[in-house]
């Protein structure tokens, strides 16, 4: 068999696609795009649950806001690393992320107005992410196969703590409800766009799922997500804001209302509410961390050298 044809028979067998094998460019382009974003939403996503490290109300809850976002530059970092073996350099990764020419996650220029925001990220957000990555443990290319496995067992810490956070924040003051239902509020729909537009809407699903890059469709996973958390919000005591939300007999699912498109164009085009500050604090932060990269390079290059 040539390449391409042990290629085609690599995705038909459901076996994984190696950094050193033949694949066609657009397969190698697509998963270098979509790792990449994955990747620099997973760093750009230090910074909203970040900006409240200093400000957490006890020391449990400081630990384990600290070991949370320092698990999403790990797995930024896996990401990235997922991405060189595709021939992909991390520093021309990050230079494109600055200059807006490539994607991260939406869900990242919302801002985070009180504490409740940190227990919804991880219950909305994570558990979003987790909805849309374990599939991806099954993805076609193997290393980011891989770095999935690792990514998702951590996503589920994450979900969890922010679960269990909400959980005591309504057992307390009425005020403390308040703050929960109000974060809910504004963060579920931008969950909900976390997914991607609807199918109909959605350029590359199609190839990406016949790469097995894609296990399932957006609006499948938007689905999913609905009908995992439903019940959750109800044992939670927290409305979903949908009027349309209500259970169908006969699809055994959730029917749910349409988010507003429009607002997932306008902050994947970089007008979104927090869009410039997230970008020019990542860029400050390559900036500052550019006598780091210069001081290790100048290392492994002497090291060479009396090799
Ligand atoms: N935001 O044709 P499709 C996390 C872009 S979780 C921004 O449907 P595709 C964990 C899309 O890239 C978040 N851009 O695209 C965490 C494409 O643009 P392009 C990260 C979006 O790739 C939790 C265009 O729209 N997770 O970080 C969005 O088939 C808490 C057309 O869309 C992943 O990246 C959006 N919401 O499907 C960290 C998962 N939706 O590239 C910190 C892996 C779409 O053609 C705290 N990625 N676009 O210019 C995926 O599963 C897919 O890439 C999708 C999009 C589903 C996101």
């Amino acid at each position: 068999m040539n390449g391409e044809e042990t290629f085609a028979d690599t995705i038909a067998r459901d076996h994984r696609v190696e950094p050193r094998d033949w694949m066609p460019d657009g397969y190698r382009q697509t998963l270098i795009r979509q790792i990449a974003q994955h990747a620099h939403s997973e760093i750009i996503g230090m910074q909203p649950e970040g900006e409240w490290i200093t400000r957490a109300p006890t020391l449990r809850r400081k630990a384990i806001l600290l070991a949370k976002v320092q698990d999403e530059a790990g797995h930024g970092l896996y990401l990235y690393s997922a991405a060189e073996t595709l021939g992909a350099d991390r520093g021309d990764l990050t230079r494109r992320l600055i200059e807006g020419r490539q994607k991260y996650s939406s869900i990242f220029n919302y801002p985070t107005l009180s504490f409740a925001d940190v227990g919804v990220i991880g219950w909305l957000v994570d558990g979003a992410a987790i909805c849309n990555q374990v599939p991806l443990c099954r993805s076609s290319y193997g290393p980011y196969a891989r770095a999935m496995i690792r990514i998702c067992k951590e996503e589920s810490f994450h979900q969890r703590q922010g679960y269990e956070l909400l959980m005591t924040m309504m057992g307390g003051t009425p005020e403390q409800r308040d703050m929960v239902q109000d974060a809910v509020n504004r963060w579920w729909w931008p969950s909900l766009m976390m997914f991607g537009p609807p199918d109909g809407d959605s350029p590359n699903s199609a190839r990406s799922m016949a790469w097995k890059i894609k296990r399932h469709s957006n609006d499948e996973l938007r689905q999913r997500f609905v009908d995992m958390t439903v019940p959750q919000a109800e044992a939670l005591g927290v409305t979903l804001p949908d009027p349309q939300l209500r259970w169908n007999e006969e699809r055994s699912r959730y029917d749910f209302g349409e988010p507003e498109w429009s607002e997932l164009k306008r902050v994947i085009s970089g007008d979104g509410p927090l869009n410039r500050q997230r970008i020019e604090r990542r860029r400050q932060a390559d900036a500052d961390g550019a006598w780091v990269r210069e001081a290790a390079a100048a290392h492994a290059e002497k090291q060479r050298s009396r090799r």
